[in-house]
This record gives structure tokens, sequence and C-alpha cells, in this order.
């Protein structure tokens, strides 16, 4: 089937109006987003995208993790549908742009189809997934990882935020827990846009990148115990100091991460003291370590030094070391034909192009397992991420949701 005319574009203008509108739910204190998973403000997000889904005739799915299914029909209801979509929950010091481009990009395709009158023969979904971010609750990627049958349901279901309340009473509160299976629905194809939450299409100054590759991802909890004492009669040498211990082991996290240059990252961005009173020894810290790199054999070198080096800390200063895989995800290879789509896009359009390796998650990483999938990307301001002050230019969205759309049409089929 011919590929869409070159001339066919997305609606810049309404696209940047809707992340605009949905950006005003759940407002950050610096200009980005607060919309965590399964809080009200999440609910009126969905609730906004739903509104939206069916002001273009969509039948609305949801699924018993809460992830959205918006169905535009092709001229083959047997046909596998081509899914499109990412997610709409944020960090708590989130950015506009991050998982919310590729949601309403593909609900931005749909709009276009319909002032076009463009049918394709296989139906089209635009997908939210549910907790992408897993700060809320751990892991990343949790629904989508449901629906690849990576994570039971009852598991995700026991999840617990830090005050104790679980993923799935979340879920029900929020009235967004579907009836439908988790994962029944087959899939012609899956695409994803997303911004690059790194530097390198923008220094690079190109405006598409052709995700190939994911890297992998770990985290680990790490606890460590030593005794609350007193800041200020307690001498040195007596000291069982919990934080201290974190420091020296954060330090080695540094360290592992950097001795496998250029690729492998480590830190944590968790980090709980307690009792966390400003005269108060910590008598324990709880900390997720995040390592991630695009090959499996470093990661599993850092996960193992991590509790080898850790506990040499542990031992020398006399506290107790625990440690949990609590995520994480073998690196991802995307589908070579959806790949294609993808570049050759790009490349009909005129866009700038460079392959990438995604350096963070997405539920595509997971997706993969189950269809083939492939990741659209597009640039951002100074390549930051998960900061309120996350930008992208009205331009990038635009070529990355035209991109978007010529794969994802390409493999829908253009009925003429
Ligand atoms: O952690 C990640 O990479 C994703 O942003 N949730
Ligand atoms: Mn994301
Ligand atoms: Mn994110």
């Amino acid at each position: 089937m011919a590929a869409p005319g070159e001339n066919l574009k997305v609606n810049a203008d309404r696209l940047w109006g809707s992340l605009m509108e949905m950006a005003k739910i759940g407002p950050g204190v610096a200009g980005g987003n607060n919309r965590q998973t399964l809080t009200d403000a999440d609910g009126e997000g969905r609730a906004l995208f739903k509104a939206w889904c069916e002001a273009v005739d969509c039948d609305m799915g949801l699924d018993q993790m809460g992830n959205m299914f918006a169905t535009y029909s092709g001229t083959d209801p047997n046909a596998l549908p081509v899914y499109v979509g990412s997610h709409l929950d944020t960090q708590p010091t989130g950015g506009k742009y991050d998982g919310v481009l590729g949601v309403l990009g593909g609900l931005e395709i749909l709009r276009t189809m319909r002032d076009l009158g463009i049918k394709t023969k296989h139906p089209i979904v635009v997908t939210n997934w549910t907790n992408e971010e897993g700060t809320r609750y751990a892991p990343a990627m949790l629904a989508s990882g449901v629906f690849a049958g990576v994570h039971t349901q009852g598991w995700a279901y026991d999840r617990e935020d830090a005050e104790g309340l679980k993923f799935g009473e979340e879920l029900q509160r929020i009235g967004w827990r579907g009836d439908e299976k988790v994962g029944a629905r087959k899939m012609h194809a899956f695409f994803e846009l997303h911004i690059e939450q790194g530097p390198i299409l923008e220094v690079e100054e190109k405006d598409i990148g052709v995700v190939t590759h994911g890297q992998g991802l770990s985290w680990t909890q790490v606890i460590i115990e030593g005794k609350d004492s007193h800041t200020g009669s307690t001498p040195m040498a007596m000291r069982k100091n919990a934080g201290l211990g974190m420091a020296r082991v954060l330090e080695r996290v540094d360290k592992i991460a950097w001795s496998h240059a250029p690729h492998a990252v480590g830190a944590a961005g968790h980090i709980d003291v307690y009792p966390n009173s400003r005269n108060v020894i910590p008598g324990k810290v709880v900390f997720t370590v995040d390592f991630r790199s695009p090959d499996l054999d470093v990661i599993k070198d850092m996960e193992e030094r991590l509790r080898v080096e850790g506990k040499e800390v542990a031992d020398e200063m006399e506290l107790t070391i625990s440690f949990e895989k609590v995520g994480g995800f073998d690196p991802v290879k995307f589908d070579e034909t959806c790949v294609a789509a993808v570049r050759g896009a790009a490349e009909r359009l005129g866009y700038s192009h460079r392959d990438l390796i995604s350096g963070a998650g997405h539920d595509a990483c997971w997706i993969n397992q189950v269809a083939p999938t492939a990741m659209v990307m597009c640039p951002c301001v100074d390549g930051l991420s998960h900061n309120e002050a996350e930008e992208i230019s009205r331009e990038w969205a635009a070529a990355g949701a035209d991109v978007l759309m010529h794969a994802v049409l390409e493999t829908a089929q253009i009925v003429e």
C-alpha cells in the first residue's frame, strides 16, 4: 500500500492546544505537572482524554489495570488494530510533555484522519497506560507490564504507596478500574511517540529520533540500619550512622557506573531517612539504586558489585544492609519493520533524523514483548526531563506527531 502523501501533516496548533489544556490538570508549583498515578488529578486527566476521544467517535475500552483504549474503526473490523499511545501520569515534579505527547499525538492522528476523511484497513487504538512513572507505585511501567504478562495483576494490586494505600484500591477509588481482562487485546503493532529526555537530538540538531533499542533498567532497594542516637552527645567512635553508610554506598554506585562508561548510568533518586530529625543520627535509611545500560551483562555486573561493595561498607561500619530487586527490564530491541516505518516516514517528510537508544524506560519496552513495536522521539530543551522546567518546541511536537502518523497510517494501511 502506498505510503501516505508527503503533504499529510497533523494540525500543530490543535496538538499544542491540547497539550496546554491537559497541562492545566494536576499543575506543579513551577510550571510543570504533578499528576501522579491514581490521584484525583489523574482521574481528571483521564476524563478529559476520554471526552476528546469520544468527540472523534472512538469506542472507549478500559481494562482491570485502568489502561484506556480509544478505538477508531477501520474498514476491516477483523484486522488486528494498530495501537499508538503512552502515559498521562507524571512525576511529582514532572514536565508537561513526558508521556502526554505520546497519548495526545495519537489522538491528533485520529483528529487529522477525521478532518481529511482518511480510512485505514486496520482499526487504530490510542492508549493511555496506567502508572508508567513508577513513582507512587513501583515499579515503573506497571500496567503495561501486567498487559505484557511480566507482572501478575494481583501483585500489582497489592503494591503500596508511601501512605500504605494499595494500587487496586486507589484505582477503584478514582473510578477507573475497568472490566476488560488485561492483555486480552491483540495488536498488529504498537507505536509510541516520546520526548527524548536526553540531550542528543537537540545537540545534533536532529528533528527525530528513530529508536532502535531501549537500554535495560535495574532498581535495587537498599536498607541500611545502624542506631538512632543524639547528634550532640554521642561520641564519633560510638556512632552507628546509617546515613553515612548510605553516602559511602552511593559513592561506590557512582564509581561502579563510571567504570562502565560511556553508556552505563547509576544513581539513587528515592531516599528515605529515619527518623529524619535534625538532631538524631539516622538509625535507618531506605533508598533505591537505579542502574541502566544497553548491555545486560553490564547491568548484572553493576547489580552484583552493589551487593558485594555495599556489604563491605556495612561490615566496616558495623551496620546491617539488605537488598531487594524492586524493578527492572532487560535491554530492548524494537521491531525492524516498525522501526523502518518510522525511519521511512521521517525521510519522506524531510525531517532530519538519527537512530537512537532510549535512555529512559517506556511502556513500549514491555509491549515490545507482545507485539511488533517501535518508538519515535523528538528533542527536548537541554535534554531536561523529570523536572518541571521540561520544555519542547511546538515544531518538535508537530514533527514527532507527523512521523508517528505516517508510520501508523502506513502500518494500518490507508484505504483509497
Ligand atoms: O524511569 C523511567 O525511565 C521512566 O521515565 N519511567
Ligand atoms: Mn515517560
Ligand atoms: Mn517519565
